[in-house]
Order: C-alpha cells, then sequence, then structure tokens
C-alpha cells in the first residue's frame, strides 16, 4: 500500500465518527484531504446530513466549498462537535507536531474548540519523541524583526541542538501564513525534553505567536499502516 493509500484509509476510519448534525473542525494536509473529500461524498449521496464545517485554512475552505459543505466560522460556533486532521509527528502520548503545511495556528485555535479531535496518520509519522523524525517543528512568528525571534528560538533550545530556519517559498521569498506570518522550521538533534515547558517558553518570546507542537490535545488516534488500522483513544 502506498503512504497516500494509508492516508485514505485513516482519513475513511475517522470519518465514521460523524454523525449528521455535526459541526465539524476541517482540517489541513494530505490525510485530511481524503476525509474531507468523504465526507462531502456522503453528504452528496444523503447518507450526512445538516453538517457544518469549520475549515482550518484557506485552502481547506476552497476543498469544502468544492464539494459544496456548508460552512461557517469559530465566531459563530466556538464549540465544535469533532475535528478530524492529520499530523505529521505522534509521540507515545498522543503529543502532536503540526504545522508543516503552514496551517498550524488555525488548527490550534479550531481544535482546541472541538469535544473530539480524532488525529488521521499513515504509521509512518509514529516517533519515539517530538523532533524525533529530524523533520521540522514549525513556529508561526511575526515578519517583524524575524531573524531575531529566530536566533532567540535556536539559543532557547541549544542544548536539543537546534537549528532555525525561516521557511521560504522556491523563489526564496518567505513563506506567508493565511495570517499574514512567517514560519519558522526548528530542526532538534536530541529530545527537547518537558513539552509544555518548551512550549510555553516559545509563546512567552514576544514576537512568536504559536508553536506546532499539540500537546495532550488529540482524543483519538487512528494510525493506517501495513497490518491494518488500529484506533486509539486517549
Ligand atoms: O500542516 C499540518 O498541520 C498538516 O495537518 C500536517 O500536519 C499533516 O499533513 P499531511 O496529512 O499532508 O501529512
Amino acid at each position: 500500500l502506498t503512504q497516500d493509500e494509508l492516508k485514505k484509509i485513516a482519513a475513511y476510519k475517522a470519518v465514521e465518527f460523524v454523525e449528521s448534525g455535526m459541526v465539524l473542525g476541517l482540517g489541513t494536509g494530505s490525510t485530511a484531504k481524503h476525509a474531507i473529500d468523504r465526507i462531502g461524498e456522503l453528504l452528496h449521496q444523503g447518507k450526512l446530513t445538516n453538517i457544518i464545517g469549520v475549515p482550518t485554512s484557506t485552502k481547506t475552505h476552497e476543498q469544502a466549498l468544492s464539494l459544496g459543505i456548508p460552512l461557517s466560522d469559530l465566531e459563530t460556533h466556538p464549540v465544535l462537535d469533532l475535528a478530524i486532521d492529520g499530523a505529521d509527528e505522534v509521540d507515545p502520548d498522543m503529543n502532536l507536531v503540526k504545522g508543516r503545511g503552514g496551517s498550524l495556528l488555525r488548527e490550534k485555535m479550531i481544535e482546541a474548540c472541538c469535544k473530539q479531535f480524532v488525529v488521521i496518520v499513515d504509521e509512518s509519522k509514529l516517533v519515539e519523541y517530538v523532533g524525533g523524525s529530524g523533520l521540522a517543528l514549525p513556529v508561526e512568528i511575526v515578519p517583524f524583526c524575524w531573524r531575531f525571534t529566530a536566533k532567540k528560538l535556536e539559543a532557547m533550545f541549544e542544548n536539543a541542538g537546534c537549528v532555525a530556519k525561516l521557511r521560504v517559498l522556491e523563489n526564496g521569498e518567505a513563506y506567508v501564513t493565511d495570517n499574514r506570518n512567517y514560519i519558522i522550521d526548528l530542526y532538534f538533534k536530541k529530545d527537547i525534553g518537558d513539552l509544555r515547558a518548551a512550549g510555553d517558553a516559545m509563546v512567552r518570546l514576544a514576537g512568536v505567536v504559536e508553536h506546532g507542537m499539540f500537546i495532550d490535545m488529540a482524543t483519538t488516534l487512528i494510525v493506517a499502516g501495513e497490518l491494518g488500522v488500529t484506533v486509539r483513544n486517549k
């Protein structure tokens, strides 16, 4: 099975948790895309009715619009029933790294308001510890003096061998989020230890908007692997 087929299996499994009448947080990324496609299909077939979606990015907003999924926002629905979203990393305590798709701020705002947050991943996303994949821990920062903020973040995690890089587009220009901010990708050589302390230290730094660690937020984890799909509740 390809990675994308595994993502689709996890996504379809998550949509089994969706009931008619629910207000849903719609995630961002290639795994969440499959879940949103599936929700659109069930709505179209009349197997789901009265669904309202709250999108976590402009990209998801456009996908949901094209599928005819009725949309709303957090101001109209400050409490949601269920969010379905992917992740870049999942540690053994179901803490997540998210944001490699650049949507971590809206994802975290919306997924923090959901009664149930179902995370869908293929098995390649499972790690021993956050940052363990050697891939980025994204941090959304304001563009003002971004080099200053990047250096401060790097120094904060010096003993984890942290390297901070501004996320850029192919043309070398800074990537800009839906919220008109920049993303600094942090790379670690070692475990950063206490995630909550690390997260709190990051957001205390003026200039940092939000980080991509979703600590103790997921309520259900769906993992699709070569041996099948598992569902684990927190
Ligand atoms: O950017 C994000 O937060 C995405 O949800 C990401 O974490 C998962 O993206 P993928 O489903 O394309 O791997």
